[in-house]
Parts: C-alpha cells; structure tokens; sequence
C-alpha cells in the first residue's frame, strides 16, 4: 500500500550492479541496500518544504511554465521526490512577516491554492487532510501547513477556514511576533512582549486548534511561548522544522529543557537540515546532521524524532544532502551508527503518524465544543489596515437595558426612550 518508486528502482539497481562490477559485498553496498529496502517500506514524511515559496519567487505561482518532474533551481521536484524516498510531504503555505497587518490572509491564499493546484494537478501528488489519507495513498501524500500565524490575523473564524480548506498545521509565528506569541527571532520590533509569550488570545489559538484538530508547530517560536504552549495543548505539538540547541546554539533550535518537556507532551522534533541551523555556519556534512539525531536520542528517545529538511526554504545545505533526493545518505549514517530499523521506521514515518493520530483523537474527544468565540482586543490590532465596526448607539443602549436584568440606569433608560421615540418618528 505504500508508494513504490521508480527512482528507488534505479538506485537499488544501481547498487547490485555495483556490487556485481565490484565483487564487493562490504558494508557500503549492504548498509546503501538495507537503507533503501527500509525506505521503500516506510517512505519518509518530511515536515518542511517552502517549494510554493519559490514558486511565488521564481514562477509569480504559474505551475503552466514548470516542468513538476525537473524544476531548476530548486531543490524539489517530483523527480528527485522519489529518488529521496519521500512518501509524503508536508508544504507550507509561507507569507513574509512585512504583509503583517497587510495582506497576509490573501498572500496565505494564493499560497494554499498553487499548493492545492500543484497537489491535485500533478500526477504523482494526493492531498491529504487526515491520518488514514496518509496511510492509504499509493501517491506522494501532500500535507497542507501555514507558517506564522500572522497569515490568520489575530482571527478564529479565519483559522476555522484554514482548516476547512484543507490546513493541518500552523507554526504560530515566523521570524515576526503575532499580537498573541512571540517569535524566536527579534529582526523584526513588532508587537514587543514581556513576561507575557502567550496572551490569553494566544490560548484560545491553541485551544481552537486542539478542537479543530490543527497540528501546533513550535518551530519559529520562542522558547518561552514554546513552553507556554506545552502548558495549555491537550494534544502532542511539533517542531516541523528544527534541530538541538546543544549541538549547535541557534536560536532557532530547541535546548535540552523544552525537548524533555516535548516528551512528557508526546510530540515530535523533525530535525532541520539547514547548514546554519545544524552545523551553526554556511557549510556541515552529513556526519554533523546525524550528530543532532544522535543528542536528541540520548535525551528523550527515537520515538521524538522525524524529519524537517526546510528544502526550498533556506540555501545552504550539508554536504551529501542537497535536495530532497539526498534523504538516503542521512538515513545510512544513522544505520552506520547503529539505529536500528524500528527507531528508523520511525523517525522515517511512524512518529509523525502517531502523533496525527493523537491529534485527531483530541479533536474527536472535543467535538462536542463549541467554535470558539474568544476575540484579540481591539487595542492589539488597531490598526489602519483594520475597519473597525462598531454597533450603532441605539442598538448598543437597548443590548445593555436587555443585559442588566435587575437594575436600569436612569441614562440608558433615556436612551432607549430616546432612540425608540426616534424609530417610532
Ligand atoms: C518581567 O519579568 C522580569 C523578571 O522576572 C521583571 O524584572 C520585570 O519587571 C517584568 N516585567 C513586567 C512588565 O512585568
Ligand atoms: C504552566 O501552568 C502553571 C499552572 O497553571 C503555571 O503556574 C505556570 O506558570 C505555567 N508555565 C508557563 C511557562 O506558562
Ligand atoms: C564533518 O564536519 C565536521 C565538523 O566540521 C568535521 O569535524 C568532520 O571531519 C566532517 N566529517 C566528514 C566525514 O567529512
Ligand atoms: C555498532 O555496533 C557494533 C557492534 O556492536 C560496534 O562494533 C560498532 O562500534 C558500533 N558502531 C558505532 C558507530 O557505534
Ligand atoms: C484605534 O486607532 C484610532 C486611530 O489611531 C483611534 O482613534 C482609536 O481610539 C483606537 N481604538 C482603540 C480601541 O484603540
Ligand atoms: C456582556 C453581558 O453581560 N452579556 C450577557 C447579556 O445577556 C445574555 C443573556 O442573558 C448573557 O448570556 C450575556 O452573558
Ligand atoms: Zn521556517
């Protein structure tokens, strides 16, 4: 049931002939077959891609001048999809932190339609919106994700639509504050907070998503609302695209403290394969990435970890590990250093199922609550961009007579007097 690839078949070949040319049958052959043979058995879900984000770049989002097989100047296409292994790709719907308070719901759009365009026209794709979609599809399965939670501008109803329209998965910020959660990166001086990384608007994100059964992706965010949303999810969360502090100290990366936290929270780390973020410079090697597996092993266990590659989101990458074709030789590494299959079936696949699962269970527990109705204070998202509606005063003064069920006022009783001798004029 699972995608069988043609790309796979030609590198399998490849090494048996290399092996039959060489009369070889070392441990490189056997441990380059045995990483293959479990990647055609359980075929990468990968967290991250930004290839819609250079499609908007380079293409303006006109799929009619690419070529879904061969995309130059990228790092993915279908082609080298299936030379990697990946069975399902999660693809984020990614708006720059300057459309904030601007047009980052429609820029959110467009993005979300040249995914779900790419995703229904090219062949090889099936978009899926549930664990058993994922499961069962003989394609390579595309998850939809949003990256910063600017794109629902500070607005439930428009993450409720989010999810409608097939949204999985939120980072609840980029490199930007939100008026409601703080980002890991400070370039941008909107939105400063101070003892307060979560606002209560921020909860009742979490919340919602929890109800909806949205993935929480903690990638992008502070460590401090990193952990303030541990506290209030009731369902495992992710980081879709980040890697150990301790091996390398970016900010972007997560420290020893939250992974423990992650794990008490069952949700998952899918390791980031950006030479900045792994190597903490412009260049590293396969070698270094695997040094990340190997931490976050040690400190909370194989059945935490997936894999994030950020492909088409970032320019520099290892070594050995390019583009998206390149996932063998990082899986190999792992094998070399003694992971065994079950742990790999799992960083591969299986973790990332799980945790969708759990996801959805939250939600099926919760489907007898209402959508919530919390909104952002107006104070937060005033702004010029924003047209504020107001209820006229006579309606306003009559909802507060209506409301004060004991006691009226002396004024608002004028007032409805008023604004009834008006209506009856
Ligand atoms: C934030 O926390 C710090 C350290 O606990 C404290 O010194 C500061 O006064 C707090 N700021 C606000 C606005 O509460
Ligand atoms: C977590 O929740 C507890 C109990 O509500 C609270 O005391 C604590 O400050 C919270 N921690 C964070 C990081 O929000
Ligand atoms: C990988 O990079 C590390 C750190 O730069 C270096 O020490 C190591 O020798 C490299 N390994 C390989 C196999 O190139
Ligand atoms: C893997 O295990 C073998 C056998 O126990 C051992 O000899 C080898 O040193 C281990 N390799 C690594 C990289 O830990
Ligand atoms: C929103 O901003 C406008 C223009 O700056 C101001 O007149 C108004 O009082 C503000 N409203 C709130 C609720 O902050
Ligand atoms: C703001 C407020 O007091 N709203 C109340 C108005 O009356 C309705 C019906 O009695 C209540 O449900 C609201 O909480
Ligand atoms: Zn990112």
């Amino acid at each position: 049931m699972l995608p069988h690839s043609v790309g796979a078949h030609v590198v399998w070949v490849c090494s048996a002939w290399c092996v039959l040319v060489h009369g070889d049958v070392g441990s490189g052959p056997s441990l380059e077959k045995q990483t293959l043979d479990l990647m055609d058995k359980y075929p990468l879900i990968d967290g991250h891609n930004d290839l819609a984000l250079q499609l908007r770049i380079r293409h303006k989002n006109k799929l009619s001048q690419v070529d879904p097989y061969h995309i130059s100047e990228v790092a993915t296409d279908i082609n080298r999809l299936r030379l990697g292994h990946v069975g399902a790709q999660v693809f984020a719907s990614y708006v720059l932190c300057g459309a904030q308070d601007k047009d980052a719901v429609r820029l959110a759009l467009e993005q979300i339609d040249v995914i779900l365009r790419l995703c229904s026209e090219w062949p090889d794709f099936e978009l899926v919106t549930s664990s058993e979609g994922l499961k069962n599809t003989r394609k390579i399965a595309c998850i939809l994700s949003l990256e910063g939670g600017h794109s629902i501008d500070s607005s439930l109803p428009a993450l409720r639509m989010f999810y409608r329209i097939g949204v999985r998965s939120m980072s609840l910020t980029h490199t930007c504050n939100t008026p409601w959660a703080e980002s890991s990166s400070k370039i941008y001086p909107t939105y400063k907070k101070e003892n307060n990384s979560l606002s209560d608007f921020g909860k009742a994100v979490v919340q919602e998503m929890n109800r909806l059964g949205m993935l929480v992706d903690l990638s992008h965010s502070s460590w401090a609302t990193a952990r303030a949303v541990l506290n209030v999810s009731v369902a495992p969360v992710i980081f879709s695209h980040s890697s150990a502090y301790t091996v390398c100290n970016h900010e972007r990366n997560v420290p020893d403290n939250l992974l423990h936290a992650l794990k008490k929270n069952k949700g998952l780390i899918m390791v980031n394969l950006y030479s900045v973020f792994v190597g903490c410079g412009p260049s590293a090697n396969v070698s270094v990435v695997a040094d990340h597996f190997d931490h976050i092993r040690r400190q909370i266990g194989a059945e935490s970890i997936g894999i994030g590659g950020d492909f088409d989101g970032a320019k520099d990458f290892p070594d050995g590990l390019e583009d998206v074709s390149k996932y063998p030789a990082l899986i190999q590494e792992l094998l070399r250093r003694n992971w065994t299959e079950a742990e790999l079936a799992g960083v591969l696949r299986l973790n990332f199922v799980r945790v969708f699962e759990e996801v959805e269970r939250v939600r099926d527990k919760l489907k007898d609550s209402p959508p919530s109705e919390a909104e952002i204070p107006l104070q937060m998202v005033n702004s010029s961009c924003r047209l504020i509606l107001r209820p006229p005063p006579a309606l306003s003064s009559v909802i507060r007579v209506r409301n004060s069920s004991t006691i009226l006022s002396a004024g608002s009783l004028l007032w409805m007097l008023y604004h009834a001798y008006l209506l009856l004029w």
